[in-house]
């Protein structure tokens, strides 16, 4: 008996995928079919697969053409399976011509030809296609545009920036107004001023835009709460963007300890800082302490002791308390079982880490934890302690614009940060703008 095996990802099955399985089978006996896991698919930056692996499995046995089929999981597993499953013959289409010669050495490798003129991005494209517009100051933006890039059926339509060297650079794009950019788009990224928020926000809902907004949404809680009701009301996604929440490491940290891997947690400590040099001549358009890390500071605070704290304590040092720029913030959470901190600031620099502490362990995740990849949980006897990598592609960005895509198109908001921590974290900024701060001289 000739034993074949092939790989894909098999989203949207199409008449390509078909067609491939039907050569395949025709080599042999007996046809294997790997299919891909999600994170095998987002290790090799696949990101934007639609369909779920059930789905992508359910689509493959349903030509009726694979003998057996398996889940890919790991790099080297096609090795692995080869071996373990007496394989006679690797096959997969001429898109992948050469790629793997170097399974000659355990089976015959044939590479069968495509069919032209269909693919999985295109359906997927086709299906999914929204006009987004580009708006604010900040350097992130420039950051959006590049991951744009990698998700399929998100176009960058135009860019509206009150500043003048990003406005040279995307010359082509630009729009001369903020409304001028809402008339071209179906959706809006806002990482302008948080003082513009608001009205930013609330003016796209009221033109029917869909909104991917730079935490904070609003600096006060009834306004993020009116926003987000405003956009059900319209059946519009808001989407508060915090990259972090999105990266593997950090989600993949929080099923562990809902898991009970540390214990029961009793405090939740995270620092964000940066040295960048802040503009003095320029404070009303810099983005303070509070707003450009607090967001992210407290995220895993709400995301692991919820947002029902009794009490919280602000202490800040100021470079300029007219314009409410905090060079340094420290916050302490006061909760009925727990307690959590933050440290954040510009133009300060401290060690960026995560810890949180349990009653059998802690979890640690080094600077800048933010964007990390990696992460360990320790206990009391070294040997016992373990350490977590994954993959993480444009600081968890793309994934987040993938999600705000899905969203749209689904009609469900997909955040990953549930409206509850996002009108959180406007409250806590709202105190401190409220002048609830000890001050530090
Ligand atoms: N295919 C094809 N014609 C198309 C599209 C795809 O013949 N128009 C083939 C591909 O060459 C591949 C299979 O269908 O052999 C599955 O394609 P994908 O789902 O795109 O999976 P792919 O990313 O090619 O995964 O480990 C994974 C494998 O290496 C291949």
């Amino acid at each position: 008996m000739i034993k074949v095996i092939t790989y894909g990802t098999y989203d949207l099955l199409h008449y390509g995928h078909v067609k491939l399985l039907e050569r395949a089978k025709a080599l042999g006996d007996y046809l294997i079919v790997g299919v891909t896991s999600d994170d095998f698919d987002k290790g090799r930056g696949k990101i934007n697969v639609q369909q779920s692996l059930m789905e992508r499995i359910e689509g493959v046995r349903s030509t009726g053409l694979a003998d057996e089929i398996i889940v890919e999981e790991y790099e080297g597993q096609k090795i692995d399976d080869i071996k373990r499953l007496s394989v006679d013959i690797f096959t997969v289409g001429s898109d992948w011509k050469g790629h793997f010669d170097y399974l000659k050495e355990y089976c015959k490798v044939i590479y069968l030809p495509r069919t032209e003129g269909i693919s999985s991005s295109e359906l997927r494209t086709e299906g999914r296609k929204t006009r987004i517009g580009l708006t604010g100051e900040s350097s992130v933006l420039r950051k959006y545009y590049n991951e744009c890039s990698y998700v399929n059926g998100m176009d960058v339509e135009c860019i509206y920036t009150e500043d003048n060297a990003t406005r040279e650079e995307y010359k082509g794009l630009a729009a001369d107004s903020y409304d001028a950019l809402l008339d071209r788009v179906d959706s809006v990224y806002i990482v302008a001023n948080p003082r513009k928020h608001y009205q930013y926000i609330k003016r796209a809902l009221e033109e029917g835009k869909h909104v991917l907004c730079e935490s904070p949404i609003t600096l006060s809680e009834n306004q993020t709460k009116e926003l987000f009701d405003l956009a059900s009301s319209k059946n519009l996604v808001l989407m508060e963007a915090l990259k972090t929440a999105y990266a593997t490491a950090y989600s993949r940290l929080l099923l562990l300890l809902k898991g009970g891997k540390i214990g029961k947690v009793l405090s939740v400590d995270s620092t964000c800082t940066s040295l960048k040099n802040v503009d003095s001549t320029n404070i009303g358009n810099t983005w303070n302490s509070i707003c450009a890390w607090g967001p992210t500071a407290m995220l895993p605070i709400f995301n692991i002791l919820g947002t029902d704290y009794s009490e919280v304590q602000l202490t800040s040092l100021y470079l300029d308390k007219n314009q409410k720029f905090d060079s340094f913030t420290k916050a302490d959470f006061q909760y009925s079982d727990a307690v959590a901190s933050f440290k954040v600031g510009k133009g300060v620099k401290s060690e960026g880490e995560l810890i949180v502490t349990g009653t059998l362990g802690y979890a640690y995740v080094p600077a800048p934890w933010w964007k990390t990849d990696y992460f360990e949980i320790r206990y009391e006897n070294p040997s016992d302690n373990k350490r977590y990598f994954y993959q993480l592609d444009g600081e968890g960005i793309r994934y987040e614009i993938v999600a705000f895509l899905k969203s749209i198109e689904s009609k469900k908001l997909l955040s990953c940060i549930d409206e509850n921590v996002s009108e959180a974290i406007s409250r806590v900024i709202q105190k401190y703008y409220d002048g609830e701060v000890n001050e530090l001289k």
